[in-house]
């Protein structure tokens, strides 16, 4: 059925459809349905709203994973593996890739196709590029939806990679249960600085490439990050962090990382982390989507589209000041 659809002249599905479809697993009509999501068009975001409304009672049936690291530390390539793992332990694994720079170089997302090659041929396994920047709303507003769209079509393991290299990690760390650092050895200076934040937020730290030459160097690092995480404070969840190492490219370690996520799932559903993170993250979710709504209906509004060229002028003349510019525009909004 998917292949018909694919090659028809793409028509409008209704609500229903999307629905049926979704519900029922069907790839193409959830690849749409994400497609619909992402739309920024008034009208897609009528139907996807509804379309999100009615599927609601349908999601939460999944582990959320969030992956990141910085690039080339072989995020996909571990996806790859661990996802494989999953569908053999009998799950459905969808994987979100949110990729900061797939707006510039629009390569990355067939990289990644081809760097999950057993995941891209695995039936039980969907993967799913996201944009990111330059959508409105920003990094992951739509992922959170997209994500919520696979859980509805039967999706029981979510992953969901990110490059970790600015604001997207945090995003990701809002609509995750588990979130997971990859380093690599010889990666030592991103113990300094930003890559300090991201692991503090850390669940668990995976030294990747820990094969060939690099075997050594591994060891080394996993100590050094342990003794990092020492100096975090403990954690909302109570989880101590823990750190492997593993080679993703020969498939060893993985299966320890699943051990950890087993673990880590069974102490946040007794302690009820679970449950309150996930609520906390709804509350999370409701002041983006806010602040996402208020920022496009001032943009559009007719009259503060009308002036805004005319005060931008202005302020960068210095005859107007930036507040008292954005202040008469605001006054237009609210009028
Ligand atoms: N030796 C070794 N190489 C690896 C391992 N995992 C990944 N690689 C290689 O590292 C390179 C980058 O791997 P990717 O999986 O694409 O890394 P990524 O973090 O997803 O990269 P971006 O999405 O571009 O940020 C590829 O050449 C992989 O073959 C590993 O465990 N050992
Ligand atoms: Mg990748």
């Amino acid at each position: 059925m998917s292949g018909a659809l694919e090659h028809r002249p793409r028509r409008r599905m209704d609500l229903e459809e999307y629905l049926q479809g979704v519900m029922t697993g069907d790839r193409t009509i959830l690849s749409r349905a994400i497609t619909l999501v992402e739309s920024t068009l008034a009208s897609d975001k009528q139907v996807a709203g509804r379309l999100m409304e009615r599927l609601m009672p349908y999601t939460g049936n999944s582990i959320r994973i969030g992956i990141t690291g910085a690039p080339g530390v072989g995020k996909s390539t571990f996806i790859d593996g661990l996802g494989g793992l999953m569908t053999a332990a009998g799950h459905k694994v969808a994987v979100l890739a949110v990729d900061p720079s797939s707006q510039e170089t629009k390569g990355s997302i067939l990289g990644d196709k081809t760097r999950m090659q057993a995941l891209s041929q695995n039936p039980a396994a969907y993967i799913r590029p996201s944009p990111s920047k330059g959508m409105l709303g920003g990094i992951g507003a739509t992922t959170r939806e997209s994500s919520l769209l696979c859980e509805a079509a039967g999706f029981d393991r979510i992953l969901v990679e990110t490059v970790g290299v600015g604001q997207s990690e945090v995003s990701v760390k809002e609509m995750v249960d588990f979130f997971v650092l990859l380093t690599m050895p010889g990666a030592g200076d991103e113990l300094q600085g930003i890559k300090k934040g991201i692991m503090e937020m850390a669940d668990l730290v995976v030294i990747n490439k820990a094969d060939g030459e690099r075997l050594h160097a591994a060891r080394i690092a996993q100590q050094e990050v342990v003794n990092a995480l020492h100096l975090f404070p403990p954690k909302r969840s109570g989880w101590t962090p823990r750190v492997c190492a593993c080679s993703s490219k020969d498939a060893k370690g993985l299966d320890q990382v699943l051990l950890v996520l087993d673990e880590f799932t069974r102490q946040i559903v007794v302690s009820g982390f679970m449950e309150s993170n996930r609520s906390e993250q709804r509350v999370h979710w409701l002041m983006q989507q806010l602040q996402y709504l208020l920022e496009r209906h001032f943009f559009e509004h007719a009259e503060v589209r009308r002036e805004m060229s005319q005060v931008r002028e202005q302020v960068r003349q210095g005859q107007v000041s930036s507040i008292a510019a954005a202040n008469r525009l605001m006054e237009l909004f609210l009028k």
